[in-house]
């Protein structure tokens, strides 16, 4: 079986949200205020100018989904009950510790759950538009950003001062160009750094905390990988190269991406929101920062928007950019908005881009491992 190209001091997704634990249960203790947030339209920085620690809430865990089921239907997807059986078992020591949630009404499943988990805490639902396009989708979501800045204001008896936001956005920007560097150590041919690792660095990385020290060590690792492309890689044959592209992958990296390298290829790229999706995107440091975050969140390529034209962009981009062999779409059971895209991306991807493409629907449970490495298997083989 090919070996998967790992750092010495790798660190797996579940040993790195250890650690997080503590560190957070440290950071309570200090006195520090904690929002969870679920989802990429989460506008970071306000949470970060009222001087409050965001952290990402468990979605992941089939453990996790029986407690939920009590609850919630069992046709719903994995994401949205691991989210809320983590929170109502307390296995999510994330939501343990976060004083309210910064949610947004995303997918219908996410925002009918959020109103159990507001039962449970606080948890502040920012109401998207449908689309991004339609009349009056910007100020209607800028007074959401307003709305959900008061929410926070009240609910700590603080004031958010534009002087904060603007410090935060700058240093969200900086986050941004560092994790968007490393992501594109992906774009060389053979790529010198594993998606595995990719993926799960840049989801574990939710949980560092301290953000300066998370830019020094996503600096110091890409400075390390592209000089191991030109001392290791550089001119040497190329795996077939692997686009991911749908759900967050984060619940299924071992099921879905480490197979994928495991049988033979290697994936560069991911076009979903484990993915560079919202950090090629800096927030506008010249505007004024309500307008700007709002603007910026608003560009978020989610299947919950209607139309999400975007996403073909991405898509196409990132294809070209990090020469992409084959798109795999990793879709959520019962995930009805990227299941219905996956027509239109197939189409897009094998006609208009003229690559092979492979939809996988699939959840948190082992029991369909057979079936996704044969065709996994099979994919790959056909790439050559
Ligand atoms: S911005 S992708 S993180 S919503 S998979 S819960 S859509 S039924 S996770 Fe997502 Fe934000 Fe979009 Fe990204 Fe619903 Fe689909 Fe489940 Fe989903």
């Amino acid at each position: 079986m090919p070996e998967i190209k790992l750092p010495e001091d790798f660190v797996t997704y579940p040993e790195a949200r250890k650690k997080a634990f503590m560190a957070l249960k440290a950071l309570k203790e200090q006195g520090r205020r904690v929002v969870g947030i679920f989802c990429t339209y989460a506008p970071q920085e306000l949470i970060d100018a009222a001087d409050a620690t965001s952290v990402s809430l468990c979605a992941i865990g089939e453990e996790n989904i029986p407690a939920a089921e009590k609850v919630l239907p069992k046709n719903l997807c994995p994401l949205i009950k691991a989210s809320y059986g983590g929170a109502v078992t307390d296995h999510c020591p994330f939501f343990y510790f976060s004083d309210m949630v910064l949610a947004e009404s995303t997918c219908d499943g996410k925002k009918k759950m959020y109103e159990y988990l507001d039962k449970l805490k606080h948890t502040h639902v920012m109401q998207l538009p449908p689309g991004r396009d339609g009349r009056g989708a910007q100020e209607y979501w800028r007074q959401e950003v307003v709305a959900a800045k008061e929410d926070i204001e009240n609910f700590y008896g603080i004031t958010i001062t534009e002087e904060k936001l603007r410090e935060a956005i700058k240093l969200r920007n900086r986050e941004r160009k560092a994790i968007l560097d490393y992501y594109e150590v992906g774009r060389l041919k053979p790529s010198p750094i594993s998606g595995y690792e990719l993926n799960t660095v840049i989801t574990s990385n939710e949980y560092a905390f301290d953000i300066e020290k998370k830019i020094a060590f996503l600096e110091k690792r890409t400075a390390e990988l592209v000089e191991k492309y030109h001392s290791e890689y550089e001119g040497k044959p190329s795996r077939p190269r692997i686009l991911i592209s749908g759900c967050p992958t984060h619940g299924v990296i071992d099921k879905v991406i480490k197979r994928i390298e495991e049988l033979g290829a290697d994936v560069v790229g991911f076009e979903n929101c484990c993915g560079p999706r919202e950090k090629k995107d800096p927030v506008d440091e010249t505007k004024d920062p309500i307008t700007a975050l709002a603007e910026k969140y608003l560009r978020v390529n989610c299947s919950v928007m209607s139309p999400n034209p975007g996403r073909y962009e991405a898509l196409s981009e990132q294809i070209d950019d990090y020469q992409v062999d084959g798109v795999i779409e990793v879709v959520l059971m019962a995930c009805h908005t990227y299941a219905i895209e996956s027509e239109a991306m197939k189409q897009f991807v094998t006609k208009e881009k003229g690559i092979p493409f492979l939809s996988i629907t699939t959840d948190y449970s082992t029991t369909d491992q057979g079936q996704i490495d044969t065709r996994l298997g099979a994919f790959i083989e056909l790439l050559g």
